[in-house]
């Protein structure tokens, strides 16, 4: 080989490695392992049934004797299975709620399941609702009323042991559980015991939430702890069913706890907070948690669960469904129906994505290196992703669609191991020749959905107008909403 030849591979060799970028460093708090299985999720089912079903109430006293409940065809299969039509990927059971009855044959109280005419005393709800998820491959969690209206020493010490105990039960004997539910709900007045009487609590202190937390952990490490303020998932700060229109996966955590925390704020997020802590939507399908045949004309429409859809799911949060089971123990028709109606739709819509595989390019890329190229935005793969440089914070990506394809929802999503990094961006569409600026929004995170009247364009730009961190944007997709 000539001395010029030796050379020339030298420098090739040279400008490879030089064209090797690294990864952009993670921006912030980042999503721990078990918070990007949830994010995966994106929406789950949330079921609200017990002793309320059959007094036709939403809070129970605590009083109610366990000879009330009395489902008379209670299928958890039927529940689940209508639960999977409608398109949730798991379910959080309502194992306790504020009244204090209890769906399994708990081995602290007589309050449950085991006093009751269900199946004679000798079943246990929590163990067939687990089975059922387990067959319909959904994932299962959990609802463990912090707030007991029915137990002797709820506001004593005594209680925490109680309760600790319980969530020991739930944890230890279902298999695997992907949420552990507290909601926010504390003290005043109930049964307690016989009492008859008000209690207050301090809902600082009063659960020692980080011992109690500690459980969690050990019991089922995988699982994600939902509460007012976490410690993983927060409330969204309103049961209507919507995220902020700019919703932070991060806060500040260390000031929240369960029942202690700001609406507003919840919903919104802070933008620089110090934790990893994703809004989760809580909303009935009905106006009320729990089933009263008074509301069967109010169940959700189709276009109203999809309005929740988007403006849950579609700024990054997670969204619970509630469906509540009526008194024979099941999934009544109308709800049923519209379930599966919105599951349709949504299947229809997401189905096709016409953005896959079309040509991208981009104003600039990290390092040269096609690693962190555009083509990572169309490549169906949530791991690959389009970076810039470090000090690059604005830039555009161009997908040519090489004709003119028509659609209505834009889909961005960033690549959360490197945190939320984008502040701003906008989207055009390529219309009679000229850049159209068609939409524009703030927080991407785990998705941005932007819906829109249908735009027909040969070219669709992306463009980041403000990041915090150089961008890592690992999909752009289009897709067009049915008739
Ligand atoms: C709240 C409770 O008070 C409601 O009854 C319901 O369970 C809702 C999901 O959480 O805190
Ligand atoms: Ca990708």
């Amino acid at each position: 080989m000539k001395t010029s030849t030796l050379l020339c591979v030298a420098i090739l060799v040279a400008a490879g490695c030089a064209g090797a970028a690294d990864p952009p460093r993670p921006f912030g708090p980042v999503p721990s392992p078990r918070q990007l299985a949830w994010h995966e999720l994106e929406m789950y089912g949330f079921i609200h049934f017990g002793i309320n079903t059959f007094t036709d109430k939403e809070w129970g006293y605590g009083d109610e004797s366990e000879k009330l409940f009395a489902p008379t065809d209670f299928s958890a299969d039927q529940i689940v299975g209508a639960l999977k039509e409608g398109g949730l990927r798991g379910v959080v059971l309502t194992c306790k709620h504020h009244d204090g009855f209890c769906l399994w044959p708990s081995k602290y109280t007589e309050h449950s399941v085991k006093n009751s005419p269900w199946k004679d005393g000798k079943g246990d709800m929590v163990r067939e609702f687990a089975e059922a998820c387990r067959k319909h491959g959904l994932k299962f969690g959990v609802y463990l009323s912090p707030w007991d209206r029915n137990y002797k020493d709820y506001a004593r010490p005594a209680y925490i042991t109680y309760y600790r105990n319980q969530l020991r039960e739930l944890l230890g004997d279902y298999g695997p559980i992907f949420e552990q539910w507290f909601d926010g709900a504390n003290g005043g007045d109930g049964y307690y015991g016989g009492a008859r009487e008000k209690r207050r609590i301090d809902n600082r202190t009063y659960y020692d939430w980080d011992n109690t937390w500690k459980i969690v952990r050990e019991l089922q490490p995988m699982a994600c702890m939902f509460s007012d303020g976490g410690s993983d998932v927060r409330w969204v700060g309103n049961e209507s069913g919507f995220a902020g229109a700019t919703c932070w996966a991060t806060m500040n955590r260390d000031k929240l706890l369960p029942g202690v925390a700001d609406a507003k704020l919840l919903n919104v997020g802070e933008r620089n907070g110090t934790h990893w802590l994703p809004a989760e939507v809580d909303v009935s399908i009905r106006p009320g948690w729990f089933y009263h045949a008074s509301q069967d004309d109010k169940v959700k429409s189709l276009d109203h669960l999809l309005k929740i859809y988007y403006e849950s799911v579609g700024r990054g949060a997670n969204l619970i469904l509630n469906v509540p089971p009526d008194r024979r123990g099941r999934v009544h028709e109308k709800d049923a129906a519209v379930l599966k109606q919105w599951r349709q739709v949504l299947d229809k819509t997401f189905a096709k994505d016409l953005a896959a595989g079309t040509k991208a390019s981009a104003s600039h890329t990290r390092g040269g290196d096609a690693t962190f190229g555009p083509a990572n935005v169309v490549d169906a793969k949530r791991d690959t992703y389009w970076a810039t440089d470090d000090d690059v914070k604005q830039a555009d990506l161009t997908l040519d669609l090489g004709k003119d394809v028509t659609f209505s929802v834009v889909r961005v999503r960033e690549y959360l191991p490197l945190g939320q990094r984008v502040d701003a961006f906008a989207v055009d569409a390529w219309v009679s020749g000229q850049w159209k600026e068609i939409a524009a929004a703030t927080s991407i995170g785990n998705q941005r959905l932007l819906r829109l009247a249908p735009v027909t364009a040969s070219k669709v730009r992306l463009r980041i107008t403000k990041a915090s961190a150089c961008p890592a944007i690992s999909e752009v997709a289009l897709f067009l909403e049915p008739k």
